[in-house]
């Protein structure tokens, strides 16, 4: 799924002025075709409305189109749910999306209001006055929801920016404190190029990258910003993480640096910790034994871990209940 093609949301009062925009150039049109024969009153009631209807139009089409192009909020997975609640109050956007329909429905019942009472008068005068009206409540409408596009807009942006994570393929995720080599590891599986810096927190979001078997993709590594021991007290990047771990990984690799990048203890305990709050299986990786002596057991090397996580993928495929049958 991806969210980067959320159409931008504008304010209130630049659909308003679409509308109107469109409006007259329309009712330019209808004004060079409309018939000679026709009193002054009939044709300046055609125009009219036909203003009323064009901009009545433009502005119910763009209301849907914005919440049809939304993605709606309780056919999100868990996963993306859970990250969009970091940043979102998702009750208010729940309640903004909703505004959408309640302004289109509104502009809707004032076209049919001011449409009929053009067609009734007789008087030339009125024509224009009830058009006027009908502009005058179309943009109160509008701008009472203005307030819900920006709530919207701030959400897209959001949305626009979330890692590209596909589902239905076995994924695992890369854990452990800052700095202790996780994107250099998921390089090194992938031959992905994630940024690599020798400081704390240079990921700042989720990466993604494939082990692929004859060119397909296989494995999705998702390499988490660093997380720190502190569950209470987590800022919104390492909850990030937490929640790729907790609700779109299947396996996780916990990354333990045995250079003096952070104090054994404290990334024993952030790994019982992440196994207590996940509930996930958990491989260990120990990073830059090349400079560092380790006396952590599960030593492996990166093409071994490779090795491990395929058969893990294999394993789960094998046991997977919500999977058919091969055919015999
Ligand atoms: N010698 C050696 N250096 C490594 C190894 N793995 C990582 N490094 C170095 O450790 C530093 C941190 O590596 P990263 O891969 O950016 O670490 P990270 O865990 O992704 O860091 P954050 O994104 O900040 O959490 C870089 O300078 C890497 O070059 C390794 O196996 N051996
Ligand atoms: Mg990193």
């Amino acid at each position: 799924m991806g969210f980067n093609e959320i159409p931008k949301i504008e304010n209130a009062k630049f659909y308003v002025n679409l509308a109107f925009k469109r409006a007259n150039e329309e009712a330019k049109k209808a004004r060079e075709e409309v018939s000679k024969k026709r009193s002054v009153l009939e044709k300046s009631k055609i125009i009219e409305i036909v203003k009323m209807r064009t901009a009545k139009d433009f502005l119910m089409e763009t209301l849907e189109k914005m919440t049809k192009k939304f993605p709606s909020i309780n056919q999100l997975n868990k996963f993306f749910f859970e990250l969009l609640k970091c940043y979102v109050d998702i009750d208010e956007l729940r309640k903004s999306l909703g505004a959408l329909n309640w302004a289109s429905e509104k502009v809707s019942d004032f076209y049919i209001m001011h449409k009929t009472k053009v067609k009734m008068t007789s008087d030339f005068k009125k024509v224009n006055q009830y058009r006027s009206m009908f502009y005058g409540r179309a943009s109160s409408a509008m701008k009472q929801i203005d307030k819900h596009l920006r709530v919207i807009e701030e959400a897209r942006r959001v949305l626009k920016d979330f890692p590209v994570i596909k589902e239905g393929i076995f994924t695992v995720a890369i854990a452990g404190f800052p700095n202790v080599g996780k994107s250099t590891l998921l390089a090194k599986l992938t031959g992905a190029t994630p940024e690599i810096a020798n400081y704390a927190f240079t990921t700042k979001s989720l990466n993604t990258a494939y082990i692929k078997e004859n060119g397909d993709r296989v494995i999705q590594l998702i390499d988490t910003p660093g997380t720190l021991n502190r569950f209470e007290k987590m800022n919104d990047i390492e909850r990030q993480a937490f929640i790729a771990m907790k609700y779109a990984a299947e396996l996780i690799v916990y990354v333990f640096d045995p250079t003096d990048t952070y104090p054994m203890e404290d990334q024993r305990e952030l790994l019982e910790n992440i196994k207590k709050e996940t509930g996930k299986k958990i491989i260990i990786y120990v990073s830059k034994t090349d400079i560092a002596e380790s006396k952590i057991k599960g030593i492996r090397d990166s093409e071994e871990l490779k090795e491990e996580l395929l058969k893990f993928k294999i394993e789960k495929v094998k046991t997977d209940p919500d999977l058919p049958e091969p055919a015999s």
